[in-house]
């Protein structure tokens, strides 16, 4: 600036400042975005710009902070973990209908674990959009719309940050679950609609409880029931109700099983009554619990099965009284009668009004024996589990993406506080690396340790490279059997032979996690596991280590 113009600028009278359009009307929908985004604490952004995305970009403020993922399903990955550890909606920026696309494996797993995620993507600018150009998001609103609650590409830049107050209000109104906008990158300069300001003021909330009457009717189904059980979903745990289920089956002497395929871990697995996970398929499920007379399910679908057991739904003179926080899975049950409410508000309610009963003590479940085998050259599944049950912190958070010994870490693992498990609850794979990092990132003051297997690793192998420059100390521990052990499993199951692409043999993990910057071992035996363990655990960054392991 010329000394001229400064005296000019210093000459103008305060009248003309006066008769400028006043602030809030010349505010962009870029500061009226960060502000509505400042206001519902989503300061961190996971993402992978394109240039659709710099303008949203530009200027980033110094109370954000961005979460550079090297791949949309790392991206996507991070921020579900994120939001599933707070148990708020975070934040997602992907780059147009590409990443989308490379986002959308992940959000199978976000919505059916109903985790609030707002997801936005960059468009290409309004005028060129019918041309169809390069990065043009083609039909934006149509490409996640399976995969989300809700989809939409402002019809105006004015209605941008509109969009996104309702984009963060549905994400985390009940049931909880992604969201997608996609946003033109010519719309930040423009200025917002008059009054945007009172978007920022807005909270919108959803928990509904059930009726007196319906709840008198549960406790009447309780009191009448001869022998019934609880079986807990992974919702218990994303509504922080533990306590109240642990004072449910308390008062009520019930049998805890946890509902097939868990996502999160709703119980203790060291409190007496914990009977197990139950399993995937309808004919064992009834067979395990057969003799019950009411099967009391909370937070859960009924069921998320994977296995085809042709078989009953629910064993012979069993009544399914189901409460779940989501429509779809109250209406789509095959059998039982439902409730949609809040699970927390719900089992609160629940366990203060039942009476407590005088029914038997469960039976404890068997605990699987200790000894191994032990052959040369790698460990067995269960010794890993020991290893990791004896050597980790008695508040550590797991996140499983070990497919073919997910039943070892559930008999072998203890897991006693609240948020203490994560798996894909849709089975996506390429979940484990990137959700362990949004975990830790959400839980610094935990230790998280990811149960991956060697070809799930693969799948966002770069979130290394996020967990190295961030200094994310996740423990990575790589269950390396050269194989996809659960497809053949399955492959059994269906009694199909000679399918080719289920070996995976030649992966230096150790290689590839130096390559991106992280500390890396390899071990065969338990001892070694032990020791490198303990290592990872005493340090504070990140470190991989690979465990050659058997096929269980
Ligand atoms: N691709 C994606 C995105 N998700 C999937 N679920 C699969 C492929 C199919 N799949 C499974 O369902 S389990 C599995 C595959 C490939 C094998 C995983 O192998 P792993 O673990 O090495 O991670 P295990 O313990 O050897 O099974
Ligand atoms: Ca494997």
């Amino acid at each position: 600036m010329t000394p001229a113009s400064t005296a000019a600028a210093a000459a103008m009278p305060p009248s003309f400042s006066d008769s400028k359009p006043r602030a809030s009307m010349m505010t962009t929908v870029h500061a009226a975005t960060y502000e509505l985004l400042r206001r519902h604490g989503l300061t961190t952004i996971f993402g992978n710009p394109g240039s659709n995305e710099l303008p949203f970009l530009k200027d980033f403020p110094s109370d954000f902070r961005y979460v550079l993922g090297l791949h949309e399903g790392v991206v996507l990955g991070m921020a579900d973990g994120f939001a599933q550890a707070t148990r708020r909606p975070a934040f997602v920026n992907l780059h147009a209908a590409a990443g989308t696309g490379n986002a959308m494996g992940a959000m199978t797993n976000a919505i059916a674990s109903h985790s609030p995620l707002v997801i936005t993507a960059g468009q290409q600018v309004r005028g060129m959009i019918g041309l169809e150009p390069m990065l043009t998001n083609v039909d934006a609103s149509l490409l996640p719309r399976p995969l989300v609650k809700w989809s939409y590409e402002p019809a105006s830049p004015q209605d941008v940050p509109r969009a996104l107050s309702q984009a963060i209000h549905l994400a985390s109104l009940p049931p909880n679950g992604p969201v997608y906008l996609s946003i033109p990158y010519d719309d930040w300069d423009a200025p917002v609609a008059p009054q945007s300001e009172l978007l920022a003021a807005r909270s919108v909330g959803g928990a509904t409880v059930p009726t007196r009457q319906a709840l008198d009717e549960m406790v009447g189904q309780l009191a009448r029931a001869r022998n019934p059980v609880l079986v807990l979903g992974s919702d218990v745990d994303a509504a922080a109700a533990q306590h109240a289920a642990i004072l449910l089956a308390e008062k009520q002497c019930l049998p805890v099983w946890i509902a097939p395929s868990p996502a999160r871990c709703p119980f203790p697995t060291t409190h007496p009554h914990f009977q197990g996970v139950l399993p995937a398929g309808m004919a064992s499920i009834s067979r395990l619990l057969e003799g019950h007379d009411l099967i009391l399910v909370m937070g859960a679908p009924v069921f998320r099965y994977h296995q085809y057991e042709p078989g009953r739904l629910v064993p012979e003179g069993a009544n399914i009284l189901h409460v779940t926080c989501d429509p779809q899975e109250a209406a789509r049950a095959p059998a039982g009668s439902a409730i949609v409410a809040d699970i927390r508000g719900t089992l609160e309610l629940l366990a203060d009004a039942v009476p407590v009963a005088e029914r038997a003590l469960p039976r404890a479940r068997p605990l699987p024996r200790r000894e191994h085998r032990g052959r040369p050259g790698a460990l067995l599944p269960q010794e890993v589990f020991d290893v990791l049950a004896d050597t980790a912190p008695a508040d550590a958070i797991y996140v499983n993406e070990s497919t073919s010994t997910t039943n070892i870490l559930w008999e072998r693992l203890p897991m006693r506080e609240p948020g203490s498990y994560y798996f894909p609850a849709a089975g996506g794979l390429g979940f484990g690396i990137p959700v362990a990092l949004g975990v830790q990132l959400a839980c610094p003051d935990r230790r998280v340790i990811g149960v991956i297997g060697d070809g799930s690793a693969n799948f966002s192998i770069t979130g290394l490279w996020t967990a190295a420059q961030h200094g994310i100390p996740a423990v990575f521990v790589i269950l390396n059997n050269g194989t996809y052990g659960a497809l053949r499993w399955f492959a059994d199951v269906l009694n199909v032979k000679e399918v080719p692409g289920l070996d995976v043999p030649g992966i230096d993990f150790c290689a590839l996690a130096q390559g991106y910057g992280v500390r890396a071992t390899r071990v065969d035996t338990a001892r070694d596991f032990q020791r490198a363990l303990t290592h990872a655990l005493a340090g504070q960054e990140p470190v991989l280590i690979e465990v050659l392991t058997h096929a269980s």
